[in-house]
């Protein structure tokens, strides 16, 4: 039997007295609001009484406000607008309305839920926006959005699109965007925009007029000239069939930094080549092969592209350099390949290129002439897989920690003794030690492979008992092997959305905002119980819940 907890409270029958005195005088507070898959548009939009859509959400909803989506699918069966021709664009949520500088309007998860948007079940026979956000200072945290879908039979227009963006100062963080006939996330306008702790995979465009696969990238962001700001942070591409990151035609800076991107080029989940997808992990600029006068320096930092069909970072005819810095390239057809474009429109290679690390596939591609200093391939190093923590290519799309985080990977992170340590150059970014390591990771720091064993487990929560002495909350989790087999390494329990304003005091670390305690057992046999202490600190006295998380660590 296999048991999965769900968010469990623990309510403690404490009186409310005293709650609310002491409150700033009434000022125009934020309002938040409800939205669930079977709540009803004439509804209060309380969480009791759920709205049912976006756009009721959006028509009330002001800079300030925050929307919560309850978990479920919100399935689409048709765009806000009619398809005008086979070549037309639908809408399906469309933001248009904006926040304002300090107040955005956020449309966010649910705490511990996942709202799923689908647009997969759209007939529109013409192409699709899934969220078309116009306006700005706007916020969308936690969802999950899929199915952007082409039309069989319609081989009229290029890609759709899960997030299309026009607007400025919007935040799209922790989004999982999948599964769409087109790119993932897709900044085609607009300034200081930030994408953080996004995941986009598995787009594929099948039925794109310059070929199938061409234009399904996980992100894209191709504003034009003025638009500073964009960034991509803490992001991960993955099984997109033309590229992962996209800044090609972009007429402004685009900062991608801390991200990583992997099998890209190839029908997804496969290692056969779909022949129109371009297969790059990270393509930085480019105008078509054009030069043209002003192009931007984007900023490439701490990224990591592994097994791309085609380079890991490209320069893609870019007429100036751009900066490429502490990246980690392994096993693409090129690592770093930086063609670029001089004004008559000849080939010439460009980049500034330091402390970047190139580990199998071919290392370098046009690289003569480009401003390369204390790159792996240009010192006296030697690399192999004793250099690294880890060399696993799979295990990338592990969960990300509770508060949208990259879940922290061993792999490729560089092992005490490595001679790639301290080899790097001041370039301004954070390091320890004598100097930067070589690479997207810095230090040696041993980081656990954790295996999420919850699902295995049985768990079984003690009432929470209050000890007025210390003012302390006390209670006890016992979890119970319920697989075959013996689960050992370094145990963890990890407490997964507690409570805001409750502490657990007897915390032995933390991961990601969450915090954990060790298992006291080496092993658990099959049956065998565990139980482990929690100690709370409450004083809002709020109820106390969380969702219990069990995992086993290998170094
Ligand atoms: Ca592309
Ligand atoms: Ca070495
Ligand atoms: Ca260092």
């Amino acid at each position: 039997m296999t048991i999965r907890p769900k968010q469990t409270v623990l309510r403690l029958a404490l009186a409310a007295a005293g709650l609310g005195a002491g409150l700033a005088p009434a000022q125009a507070a934020a309002a938040a609001y409800y939205v669930a898959p079977n709540g009803d548009d004439s509804a209060a939009g309380t969480v009791a009484a759920p709205w049912k859509s976006f756009a009721k959400a959006q028509a009330v909803a002001v800079a300030g406000d925050t929307v919560y989506f309850r978990g479920g699918a919100y399935v689409y069966h048709g765009g806000l607008n009619a398809c005008a021709s086979m070549t037309d664009t639908v809408n399906v949520v469309t933001l248009n309305k904006s926040g304002q500088a300090g107040k955005p309007i956020r449309y966010w998860a649910y705490p511990g839920e996942t709202p799923v948007f689908d647009f997969s079940q759209m007939k529109d026979n013409c192409r699709v926006k899934g969220f078309n956000v116009t306006g700005s200072w706007i916020h969308l945290k936690g969802l999950e959005i899929t199915g952007a879908p082409q039309q069989p039979g319609n081989l009229l227009n290029n890609e759709s699109w899960g997030v299309w963006n026009s607007g400025s100062n919007n935040i799209y963080e922790f989004l999982n965007t999948h599964h769409h006939m087109g790119p993932g996330l897709f900044i085609s306008n607009g300034s200081n925009n930030l994408v953080l702790n996004v995941d986009s995979h598995h787009n594929f465009d099948p039925y794109s007029k310059s070929g199938p696969g061409q234009n399904a990238d996980g992100f894209g962001v191709h504003a034009g000239a003025n638009r500073p700001g964009n960034v991509i942070r803490g992001c991960r591409a993955w099984a997109n069939t033309d590229d992962g990151y996209d800044t090609i035609n972009a007429g402004s800076v685009v900062v991608i930094e801390n991200s990583w991107a992997w099998r890209h080029g190839y029908y997804p989940d496969t290692t056969t080549s779909i022949p129109a997808g371009n297969g790059n992990g990270f393509k930085i600029g480019g105008f078509g092969g054009d030069w043209e006068a002003n192009a931007p320096q984007h900023v490439t930092r701490n990224n990591v592209a592994f097994n791309n069909k085609a380079n890991g970072f490209y320069a893609n005819h870019h007429p100036v350099a751009s900066y490429f810095y502490n990246n980690t390239s392994v096993g693409n057809r090129a690592d770093f390949n930086m063609l670029g474009v001089d004004e008559t429109g000849v080939a010439k290679n460009l980049g500034i290129l330091r402390n970047n690390l190139a580990y199998t596939g071919t290392l370098v591609s046009n690289i003569e002439g480009a401003d390369a200093a204390n790159n792996s391939w240009q010192l006296p190093v030697t690399l192999n897989s004793s250099d690294f923590q880890s060399t696993a290519t799979t295990g990338w799309d592990a969960p990300r920690l509770p508060d949208g985080s990259l879940p922290p990977l061993p792999m490729f992170h560089l092992r005490a003794g490595s001679d790639l340590l301290d080899k790097g150059v001041d370039v301004g970014l954070p390091y320890q030690g004598a100097a930067p390591d070589l690479g997207a990771f810095e230090g040696t720091t041993p980081l656990p492979l954790y295996t999420d064993l919850t699902a295995s487990m049985k768990v079984t929560q003690s009432g929470l008992v209050l000890d007025r002495a210390s003012g302390q909350t006390r209670g006890t989790v016992a979890f119970t092997n319920m697989s075959s087999a013996t689960v050992s390494g370094i145990l963890m329990f990890r407490l997964d959305g507690l409570t805001s304003g409750v502490a657990l005091v007897n915390a032995s670390g933390s991961e990601g905002g969450a915090p954990t305690i060790s298992v006291p057992a080496a092993s658990l046999a099959p049956g065998a119980t565990v139980t482990v202490t929690t100690l709370f600190s409450n004083p809002a006295r709020a109820g106390i819940g969380y969702t219990p998380k069990f995992f086993s660590g290998r170094l």
